[in-house]
């Protein structure tokens, strides 16, 4: 979505905010003087409510009329005008812009589609992908029971975020980062306040500390394995930064944290749809953390499809299409005990004939025997290629991190067995083994795409080790 960048150019330049807003309102007069000549519904996504319906269903006072099917009023020109001003001296923030947008809007309803639909038109986005936010926007709404502002605010600017591309402003990442403290509280019981107090106690890094240090490391799920090799690290730095004493460890220990999650980057090429194997024990998290990446996707603008290859428990079907109806991505099942190879066959194929961008194949965690389950998943992989040059293009592994050292022994099995490009951690809210993290990355090199920060579609973010270091040690 290119085109949101413009919010960038928007929020830098005052003229051009008065500009878009003047180009807005000449829009719309233009639209209420040709006639109203319906869209299509969206190609590329199928929100449970058409686009259409959001501008019938909306009352046709001047108030509340829709800015795509209505003359502006004088009313209507007047919250703009003023809206427009505000925004204009606002800072340059998402969440102000939301704080403005949503001021004297308590509630689902007209309003917050009008004032939706006005700050993507502002932006001059086009009008078909304005409503399709909001449709799928109500849509989700209407799934959850919500109606007050404040329980869905958080996930709204959340999708604003994703659909404007601002998830790297500086706003967004502030409010991942307090999350991610919050989450790490009790690993920072375990590592930093410990490390404090090590620190306190010795004054310079002799071999007492560093024994002491490895325990306090190996206690907080670091494990033996990845507690030794950042010992050596750390060692290795302080003698060529010539760090003596606690005062300089800190900062070495965040370097070295640092380093340990620069993971190198897979570039991959290959033709559309992108197919992406969902693989870890039972219970980790995968069909959850599927639905959170698929709408992660949809909401970036690309169209989903998910498959339900977790074909030997009759329930996890139906978890799947609940999720896939849910973010509004397409869905692909056969019956229950149907093979999964063929599931994941037929899901591409009918990605490649449907014009998906991207398949996520959901799978079993526990078979009758990890040999069954291992076996399985090989076919899964052989057969994707077989439709589908270069298919699977990615295997993510789900941990779950409340397990701790456990996620050590399932990464080395399903790496062995199936090859794993990358591990997305789940759980990693309220746990105080967070130290696996550290491990994980240590011991298998491969990249940490995404952390699961609790049971909600906006609790799936990408990891940075950066922050992650930051978060722990802070
Ligand atoms: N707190 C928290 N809960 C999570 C997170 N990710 C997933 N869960 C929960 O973990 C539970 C299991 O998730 P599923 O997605 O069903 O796990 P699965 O791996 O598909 O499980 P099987 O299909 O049985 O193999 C659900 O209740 C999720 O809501 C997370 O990041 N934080
Ligand atoms: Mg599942």
């Amino acid at each position: 979505m290119a085109f949101f960048s413009k919010l960038k150019k928007l929020w830098s330049t005052e003229e051009s905010v008065e500009a878009a807003v003047q180009e807005y309102e000449a829009s719309r007069r233009a639209d209420s003087d040709a006639s109203a000549a319906q869209e299509p519904p969206a190609a590329s996504v199928q929100p449970s409510v058409a686009p259409e319906e959001i501008s019938t269903a909306e009352p046709t006072s001047p108030e509340t009329a829709s800015p795509q099917t209505a003359p502006v009023s004088e009313a209507d020109a007047g919250w703009r005008a003023d809206l427009t001003t505000v925004l204009r001296q606002a800072e340059p923030r998402l969440s102000v812009w939301l704080d403005i947008l949503l001021e004297d809007v308590n509630e689902a309803g007209p309003d917050l589609w009008d004032r939706l639909l006005f700050l993507f038109n502002s932006l001059q986005a086009p009008e078909k992908e304005a409503k399709d936010f909001v449709a799928r926007f109500e849509s989700w709404l209407d799934d959850m029971g919500y109606e007050a502002v404040e329980e869905f605010r958080s996930e709204l600017q959340y999708r604003l975020a994703l659909a404007l591309d601002l998830e790297d402003e500086e706003d967004e990442r502030s409010r991942l980062f307090l999350k991610l403290s919050e989450g790490l509280s009790k690993t920072k019981e375990k590592i930093s306040q410990q490390i404090d107090s090590l620190l306190d106690r010795h004054g310079e890094l002799n071999d007492v500390f560093w024994e002491e240090l490895e325990e306090i490391l190996i206690m907080a799920d670091v494990g033996f394995d990845a507690a030794t090799k950042l010992l050596e690290g750390l060692k290795s730095r302080a003698r060529r930064d010539g760090v003596r004493d606690s005062e300089g460890f800190r900062k070495i220990l965040r370097e070295e944290l640092e380093e340990v999650f620069k993971a190198p980057k897979r570039i991959a090429s290959y033709n559309p749809p992108e197919v992406v194997l969902v693989v870890g024990v039972n219970g980790v998290g995968k069909t959850t953390t599927i639905a959170k990446l698929a709408h992660r996707a949809q909401m970036q603008g690309r169209k989903v499809l998910v498959a339900a290859g977790d074909t030997f428990r009759a329930a996890a079907i139906e978890q799947l299409e609940i999720w896939s109806k849910r973010v509004g991505a397409g869905f692909y099942a056969k019956q229950h005990g149907a093979d999964p190879a063929a599931v994941a066959y037929e899901a591409v194929d009918k990605a490649m004939q449907e014009g998906f961008d991207l398949v996520f194949l959901d799978t079993a965690g526990r078979l009758h025997t990890k040999a069954n389950l291992m076996e399985e998943l090989t076919k899964i992989k052989r057969v994707c290629g077989k439709k589908h040059e270069g298919a699977p293009h990615k295997c993510v592994l789900v941990v779950d991190a409340t397990t701790g050292q456990n996620a050590i022994s399932q990464t080395k099995l399903f790496h062995e067995a199936v090859g794993v490009d990358e591990i997305i951690l789940t759980k990693l809210d309220g746990t105080a083994k967070g130290g696996v993290v550290v491990s994980l990355a240590l011991l298998f090199h491969l990249p940490i795409t995404y952390v699961g920060l609790g049971e909600k579609m906006e609790d799936l973010r990408p990891f940075s080790g950066e922050d992650f270091a930051k978060a722990l040690l802070s």
